[in-house]
């Protein structure tokens, strides 16, 4: 295995204000070593390697490169992971070949939870303190058949940080819908017919405000849009002991209907529409959101994904502006409950986000809800 990244902790990038992060450009190059982006590093783990399986542009693979390889910085490659069954863990490793390069168990559909916990009680038992623990999951094996599992590795508060890829449907089985799914999504389950076509408003589950619920120590939200951010939040959680919850949303072509050239950008509309809140919450409390830069309509982010093509004539003009407006009610009221157009200026906080403390976000007022969902 190529040797980590180093282990030190960036310092506070707060004051370095570059827009063009994240990557070998200029803007990387100038800042601090300490501060750039762990894919900028020649020394980056390489966690989740080439010569995997997955479709061209899943965020998914690209979501799960940086995050392993972010803890592997900020563990000094002292770090094993847990894998629910799911398209990560599928298009990774099809007997006998494997594109992990870092210690990686697979665990069943529903209990990564549980194998990570039972993973960080072994290592406490042998002193191992020092070697930290990460599951990652779909969100299926998240909101649905592994919520009991995650809730009570929550209530138990285990030294694990548990990663949910969020693609927002069943995708490894051909693309059933989840708790995840979004109102009026087309998936195999959830067909464009009938009065409602598509999956129905006003059910499913936002795991990110149910993590929040439970009081754990830290809870984030990303999108592979803004990568250096996600980094950045790898590290903060790996600062702390106890339960973390990460929720990254990664857009996936072929259940999503979309070009797979258009996976970042798609994560960018779901932030910059209010669709998807950015944010992190500790101990039960929101400490800071990413404000919208450029507030887009929801037609922007979902005219191109042929999962909402029943909204749209042939020609891209509204053929149901009722359930778009019921949408961008959703985004609305993301946007007013978390504060995301809020306060400062449009510059860039050296990351990419503009972050910072929200205006009013009150997490115990907030319904049950998909991100993306209804409420
Ligand atoms: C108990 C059980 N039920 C069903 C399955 C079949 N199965 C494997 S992966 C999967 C869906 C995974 O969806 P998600 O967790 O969202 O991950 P994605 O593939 O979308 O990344 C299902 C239903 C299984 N492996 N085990
Ligand atoms: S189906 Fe979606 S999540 Fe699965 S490998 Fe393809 S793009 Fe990635
Ligand atoms: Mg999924």
């Amino acid at each position: 295995m190529t040797s980590p990244p180093s282990a030190d902790p960036p310092a506070s990038r707060e004051g370095v204000k570059f827009y063009q992060v994240g990557s070998f450009a200029a803007g990387n190059r100038l800042l601090d070593p300490a501060l750039r982006t762990v894919q900028a590093d020649e020394r980056r783990a390489n966690s989740l390697t080439s010569g995997h399986r997955a479709c061209q542009g899943c965020g998914e693979a690209l979501g799960a490169r940086y995050t392993l390889d972010a803890v592997m910085r900020a563990t000094g490659g002292q770090m094993v992971a847990v894998n629910a069954t799911g398209c990560l863990e599928v298009f990774s490793t099809p007997f006998p070949e494997t594109s992990w390069r870092v210690p990686w168990l697979h665990s069943l559909f529903g209990n990564a939870p549980a194998v990570a916990t039972g993973v960080a009680a072994a290592l406490r038992a042998q002193g191992r303190t020092d070697v930290r623990v990460v599951a990652q999951a779909g969100d299926g094996g998240t909101v649905d058949i592994g919520f009991g599992c995650l809730s009570g590795m929550f209530e138990r508060n285990d030294d694990v940080l548990f990663v949910c890829y969020d693609n927002e449907a069943y995708m490894n089985t051909g693309v059933q819908r989840s708790s995840a799914t979004p109102p009026a999504a087309r998936t195999a389950t959830t067909e464009a017919v009938g009065p409602q076509p598509g999956n129905p408003f006003g059910q499913g589950k936002n795991l990110p405000l149910l993590a929040i619920a439970h009081d754990i120590p830290y809870v984030a939200t990303a999108t592979v849009a803004d990568l250096h951010d996600l980094e950045a939040k790898v590290e903060r959680a790996m600062a702390v002991r106890g339960a973390r919850y990460l929720h990254v949303l990664v857009p996936c072509p072929l259940g999503w209907g979309s070009a797979p050239r258009d996976t970042v950008r798609l994560a960018r509309l779901a932030k910059e529409t209010g669709l998807f809140p950015v944010l992190e919450a500790e101990h039960g409390e929101v400490v800071r959101v990413s404000r919208i830069r450029h507030r887009q309509p929801v037609e922007e982010y979902l005219r191109p994904q042929g999962r909402y093509a029943h909204l749209f004539t042939a020609s891209g003009a509204p053929a149901r502006p009722d359930l778009i407006g019921g949408l961008q009610r959703i985004a609305d009221r993301n946007v007013r409950r978390f504060g995301l157009l809020d306060g400062g200026d449009d510059e860039d906080q050296g990351r990419g986000s503009g972050d910072r403390a929200p205006a009013g976000a009150d997490p115990a007022g907030a319904s049950p809800r998909s991100p993306t969902g209804a409420g």
